[in-house]
């Protein structure tokens, strides 16, 4: 009796051995190591394609976008130095704490762009003398990507950002049909934002050059026919803290009637033309980090051309089928 007992304990240890072998096996790191490697060999030889790296787009990239869900395309124009990269990655980086203007977050194909954009004026540190980088990119990857949702229309709309210095659309000046050519977004961006520098315009010896370069530029594009009925233009003046602090009415004056020129400039081209104050990043602490920039993102709200899906789709079906919940939340709006 005691050896028929011993047997079976002897069967079960040599079983319990047997499977911890297996699992053994199953879960070895170094056999999961190998295998996957050797499959991603296989897979890149047949043509895998790389994970996206994040970074800015280029415009073939946009494309993927655009043709996907509702997109708007906005050009931030202005002089090197104006606050173009800093406007866009202060938006970004508010984000992070809260919705703005009833607008959510809903994604980035550009996270790393807009982390490296963003390294030098987090805006949790708001350095003394912020120092953004100056944009070193590749010449094609220039496009900022936000997803978005809107509360009020509950909709999901993508924002695609591209700056061009002043000295970018200067160097295409000479050659009106290049300039075409070479930025053919522009002609189907949905705004044209102008960013006048707000430190230059609180300078009485720099201000004139400002209004110069920005009446320059506006006629370069809008000459060259790089617009469509329904491009809207904003004029925005940026680092608005260091105008309210100078305190000058005959600054605050000179700006009311340069920007009605400039208003009236590019009203003989198109209608709907804005004006902002902004400022993205300011070094006074009197204003609030990213002032104005809710009335600005607004002001770039998709208005649809043409509609890639229709908002108000009913079904017929009960609204709580699990295929309806799914749809909706593909479609990125909700059932209410
Ligand atoms: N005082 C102040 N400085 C700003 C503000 N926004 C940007 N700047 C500074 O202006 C400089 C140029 O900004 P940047 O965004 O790089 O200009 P970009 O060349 O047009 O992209 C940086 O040193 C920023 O810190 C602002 O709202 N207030
Ligand atoms: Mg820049």
């Amino acid at each position: 009796m005691e050896d028929i007992i011993k047997t079976d304990s002897n069967i079960l240890s040599e079983l319990e051995a047997d499977a911890a072998t297996d699992v053994d096996s199953m879960i070895s790191d170094d056999i999961e190591v190998s295998d996957s490697e050797s499959l991603q060999e296989d897979e890149l030889q047949s043509g895998f394609l790389p994970l996206p790296s994040g970074r800015a787009l280029s415009l073939q990239e946009t494309y993927d976008v655009m043709a996907s869900e509702n997109t708007a395309v906005i050009v931030l124009v202005g002089p090197s130095g104006c606050g173009k990269t800093t406007i866009e990655s202060t938006i970004y980086q508010l984000f992070q704490r809260e919705k703005l203007e009833n607008h959510l977050f809903a994604g980035s194909k550009t996270i790393q762009g807009y982390e490296d954009r963003s390294f030098y004026t987090r805006i949790n540190s708001r350095q003394e003398i912020a120092t953004t980088p100056r944009t070193s990119r590749g010449v094609q990857e220039i496009f900022l990507h936000l997803r978005l949702f809107n509360e009020d229309k509950k909709q999901i709309a993508n924002y695609l950002f591209a700056d061009l210095s002043g000295e970018e659309i200067q160097a295409h000046i000479a050659n009106v049909g290049s300039l075409a050519k070479q930025m053919p977004f522009l002609k189907n961006a949905d705004s044209i934002t102008v960013i006048l520098d707000g430190e230059r315009l609180a300078n009485k010896y720099r201000r004139n050059g400002v209004i110069e370069e920005a009446s320059t530029m506006i006629r370069t594009i809008f000459d060259a026919g790089l617009y469509s009925v329904s491009t809207k233009v904003q004029l925005v003046i940026s680092k608005f803290d260091i105008i309210s602090a100078s305190d000058d009415s005959t600054i605050s004056c000179f700006i009311e009637d340069k920007i009605k020129e400039l208003q009236s400039l590019i009203t003989r081209y198109i209608k709907n033309v804005t004006v902002h104050e902004v400022a993205a990043m300011p070094h006074d602490s009197s204003f609030t980090v990213g002032f104005g920039l809710e009335s600005l993102l607004s002001s770039w709200d998709y208005e649809p051309r043409y509609l890639h899906s229709s908002p108000q789709y009913e079904f017929d079906e009960p609204i709580d089928s699990e295929f309806n919940k799914l749809f909706y939340k593909l479609r990125g709006t909700t059932h209410e």
